[in-house]
């Protein structure tokens, strides 16, 4: 697991260099940022089980036939573990928000979910959708929690989602 310094410190240690302005910029942006993308996680993790049911339901209101027979949330183990996953993308995605830099989604998310959803039927697009909604309300969260530009929520969600779709294809 990295996060965005410690990427920096390997990318230069491979290259046997020190600092140059590049990396500096890229420093001073992390500390600069750090305060804003921890009141933002702080904000996700104190709502979390609030923002995780309200994207639930708005995911399930867009597409009830996933929660009717044949759905794949449909039974109410099936709907637990949409709900449980939806709990993990969020969660994950505060650690990559605190870290600035998506490794840990690599690492700890993405591997092997393609083949896990696919061998168990689980929809891609509409999972999708779904993370899509919860970064729309997690990056709300953070802007009624005084976060000015939080424009970086969105990072891990997208990065999430564009991981999951493309390797789909
Ligand atoms: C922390 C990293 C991590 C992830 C991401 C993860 C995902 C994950 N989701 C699973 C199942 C599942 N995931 C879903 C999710 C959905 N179905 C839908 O129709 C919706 C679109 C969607 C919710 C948005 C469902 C319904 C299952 C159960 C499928 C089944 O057992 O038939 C499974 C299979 C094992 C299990 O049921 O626990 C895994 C491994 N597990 C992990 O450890």
């Amino acid at each position: 697991m990295r996060d965005a310094v410690t990427t920096l410190i390997k990318n230069y240690d491979v290259a046997g260099k020190y600092f140059d302005r590049n990396a500096i910029d890229s420093l001073k942006s992390y500390f600069e940022t750090g305060t804003a993308r921890v009141q933002a996680a702080a904000a996700i993790n104190s709502n979390a089980a609030a923002i995780v049911k309200q994207a639930g339901s708005k995911l399930f209101e867009e597409l009830p036939e996933l929660i009717r027979p044949g759905g794949n949330a449909y039974t109410t183990r099936r709907y637990a573990a949409c709900l449980r996953d939806m709990d993990y993308y969020l969660r994950y995605a505060t650690y990559a928000l605190v870290a600035a830099n998506m490794n840990v989604l690599d690492e700890r998310v993405l591997q092997g979910l393609r083949e896990t959803y696919n061998s168990l039927g689980v929809p891609i697009s509409p999972t999708v959708r779904g993370i899509q909604i919860m970064k729309d309300i997690a990056r709300a969260q953070a802007v009624a929690a005084g976060v000015a530009n939080a424009a970086f929520v969105d990072e891990p969600f997208d990065y999430i989602t564009r991981e999951l779709s493309e390797i789909d294809i």
